[in-house]
This record gives structure tokens, sequence and C-alpha cells, in this order.
């Protein structure tokens, strides 16, 4: 049993997981298991540096923004010159790709589009600062403004080609979901070729228990989409015809609409008003988008297969994307706190974990089948504070509070024993409590 930190401490331990994981310009997701910057990653991480530090916050999301592809696509991953993670720069071999950068490495593929989020949290954090730190904030707004334009632009173009409103994605890695139950079937028709490189996995030396992580047949899986990409030498156009795993994912698409609000906010402060209006249409359109996608039975989102053209019904945290991004008529709101989901008895704090307790494929130890991520739990805590719900977004802090006390900083958590798994002291869950606790 670890002996629980104080609030103050918890804030220290928290500054000192992200000091202990900076590699200078840019912060490792974690120390072993992740030594590399991720996209998704790097923007709740540029969160939690606003709370330390401005202009650390600035330059963790200069450095992703140098990593930005010529068609406006932000890679999932920005190698930094530590090794021991696979597939690294090697495999995904993306100095093929016409539009990847020449400077720096980076994988082939992308990660939701949370960064307008940490771009509002660093300007305020830098207004409240006053003086040269108010400076700072906002010569990186001015300056960064067209990148993280360009980048919502790809993906409304590039990702979701025929204006649904649905953002596709290529590999269940680009959800940042990546084994969740939704990938499921999409997965099960992606068949590995006779010719698939061969692989050894680093990913199982850094966790307590195997099972907390993907299957070596998952990994065969992500790696010929890998193979599938890189053949093509990561061109839009051809990918989209080439790739095995092409689904519209709701919750993607959710963030999408949000971050596309924030920066129209953005965009109104420095007067550039055509492009807010730009994307402002864009969080219209991929907000009914994800409205369309409710599910009669569950009440859920779901996720749509462009291959098979079937729905996906599996009761995951991401079918709460309505919710997420305010097209909820409260229906989803009643079952985020009810007894299928936050409110089931068994829990060890009133959080969503990644698949509903109540299914009984629910795999309470393994990565996106079952435990609780606290960023998600921060992302929900985020929109409802901005819907106006304080007491939801008060519920989830304090909760989540609750589950970070030990100062483990788990990548996730066992829901009903509330003991962190995956990797310790992990970056983004570091960020996010100190965000909680300012
Ligand atoms: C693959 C870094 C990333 C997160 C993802 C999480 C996990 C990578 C992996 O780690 O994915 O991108 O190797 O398992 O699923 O959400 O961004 O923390």
């Amino acid at each position: 049993m670890r002996v629980p930190v104080s609030g103050v401490g918890l804030g220290d331990r928290a500054a000192e997981v992200l000091r202990g994981n900076d590699l200078g310009s840019m912060t490792a997701a974690a120390p072993r298991l992740y030594p590399h910057m991720w996209s998704w990653d790097s923007g709740l991480i540029a969160v939690g540096l606003a709370r330390l530090s401005v202009p650390r916050a600035i330059t963790e999301l200069r450095t992703l923004l140098r990593a930005q592809w010529s068609t406006g696509m932000i890679p999932h991953i920005v190698f930094s010159a530590g090794d021991g993670y696979f597939p690294g720069p090697e495999r995904w071999g993306t100095e093929s790709a016409a539009a990847a950068p020449r400077t720096v490495r980076t994988s082939g593929i992308c990660q939701p589009p949370v960064h307008a989020l940490a771009v509002r949290r660093i300007l305020d954090a830098g207004r409240a600062a006053g003086g040269e730190i108010r400076d700072q904030a906002e010569a990186f707004v001015r300056e960064t403004f067209g990148s993280w334009l360009a980048w919502h632009r790809w993906l409304a173009g590039a990702r979701d080609p025929d204006r649904r409103g649905l953002v596709e994605i290529y590999h269940g890695w680009e959800s940042g979901m990546d084994n969740s139950p939704r990938w499921d079937r999409p997965y099960a028709a992606v068949v590995p070729g006779d010719d698939l490189p061969g692989f050894v996995r680093t990913d199982l030396h850094h966790v307590g228990d195997v099972h907390e992580r993907p299957t070596d047949d998952e990994y065969g899986r992500y790696l010929w989409i890998v193979e599938q990409l890189r053949r093509v030498r990561y061109d839009d156009a051809a990918a989209r015809d080439v790739v095995g795993f092409r689904v519209a994912d709701v919750f993607m698409s959710a963030i999408l609409a949000v971050a596309s609000d924030e920066l129209a906010g953005l965009g109104d402060e420095l007067g550039r008003v055509d492009d807010a209006a730009e994307l402002r249409e864009l969080a219209a359109r991929f907000r009914a988008g994800v409205a369309s996608t409710v599910s009669p039975t569950t009440g859920l989102g779901r996720d749509l297969d462009r291959r098979s053209g079937r729905w996906i019904e599996t009761e995951t945290v991401a079918g709460f994307a309505p919710l997420f991004c305010g097209v909820d008529d409260g229906t989803q709101r009643a079952l985020f706190w009810g007894e299928r989901w936050c409110g089931h008895p068994a829990l060890a704090h009133p959080l969503p974990p990644s698949v509903s307790p109540a299914d009984p494929g629910m795999r309470p130890r393994t990565y996106w089948r079952g435990p609780v991520w606290p960023i998600v739990s921060w992302l929900f805590g985020w929109a409802l504070e901005r819907q106006g719900d304080d007491d939801g977004a008060r519920r989830l802090r304090e909760a989540s509070l609750r589950q970070l006390a030990d100062g483990d900083f788990g990548e996730y958590y066992e829901p009903f024993t509330g003991e962190p798994l995956g990797s310790l002291q992990q970056s983004w869950t570091a960020a996010v409590t100190l965000d909680w606790l300012a």
C-alpha cells in the first residue's frame, strides 16, 4: 500500500516527472516505454507545462510544429535521439515521403488534434503572468496560428474528403486508443502479407505484465498497415486506396470540433475573421457528423467502418463523443454518471473506464480495453467545464486527484482497485495532474 501524498506534494512530484522526462526541447511521453515525443501527449503535456513555465510550454509546441508535414499533417511521433522504442524511424521510413520534414525524423500517421486546447491555455497563462511572458505567449499564438489552421484543414480535407463531418483514421494508433475493442472488427480484415518484415517488440520490457499491452497478433496487424503506407510513401491519396483499415473515428471528430472552436476564438483575437469563420464552419460540420452516429440501441456515438460500411457497436468511452463536443440532449450525461459507467458500484473511483464495466468483454488491466486513463478523464472535465457544467468537471477532478494521490502517475489505472498500470511517471498523466491542481 503506497502512502498517499498531499496536494502540495503531488504537484511537486508531477513537476518532477515532467522535468525528469524533459529532453531539452521536447518531453518524452514516458521515461522508458516511450522515449520520444507523441503528438497528442505533447498537447496535454503543454497544458501542464503552462502551469510551470509558459516559455517551456511554448518550446514544446514549437518543437512539435517543426515536425509538421508540408500537407499540414502533424505526425504522431517526433523521434528524439533516444532509442529503445519499436517501431522506430527506420521502420517508418518516412524519408521517402515528399511531404515529410527533412530535418526531423517522424512517423507517418497522426493523432487526435488536442493542440488548440493547449495553445489557449498557454495564452491565458501568459496573460495571467503579464510582462515579457505575456508578450512571448501572444507572439507564439500569432506566429503559429497558421500552422494549427493548416493542421485542422488537413484533417478536414485529406481525412474527410466527402465532408461527412467524421475524421477517417488509417490506423488504430491514430485514434490514440490503440487496441480499443472499437477497432477489433476493422482489424480482423487486416491480414499481414507474407512479406511483412520481421520485428522484435521492445514495449513488453517496460510493463509489469505483458497482458497490459496489445498482443503479438495485434502488433502484426499494426505493422502491416505501416508497411502498406510506407510502400505508397505516405501519399494521402494513394494511402486511402491501399490501406487495410479505414474507419471514421467519432471521438477524434469530436476533438476536432471543440479544438476548431478554440482555434476560431484565437483567430477572432488575431483579427483573422475569415479563418475564424472557416473554423466555426468546420466545428459545426464535425459536431453534426458526431451527432449523426448515435446508436438507437446504446445511446452512444459510433465509429463507422468505411471499408465494410458497418457501424461499430462497442460500449467504449469514445461513445461519449456527443457529450464531449456538446451535442448531447442530456441522455448521454445521464448515461455517463449512471451505473453502466462512472456510477458503477464496483469502481474504485467514479471515473470513466475505457470500456463500460457492465460489458462482459471489459478487461480491467489491458490498455484501452478497460482501464481508466487520466487524460481521458481530464478531456471530459475540460469539455464539461467549457459547457458550464462546473459540477461535472469538479466531480471528475476530485475523483481523479484521489486516483492519482499515490504519486505514481500511471499511464492507466485498474478501474476496480485503482492500481496504476502500464508505464509509471507518464508525462501526460503528470501534466493533467498539474492542471487539476492549479
Ligand atoms: C503508439 C504515448 C502513446 C499514446 C497513445 C498510447 C500509446 C503507442 C504505443 O502511447 O501508443 O502510438 O506504442 O503503444 O496508446 O495514446 O499517445 O503515450
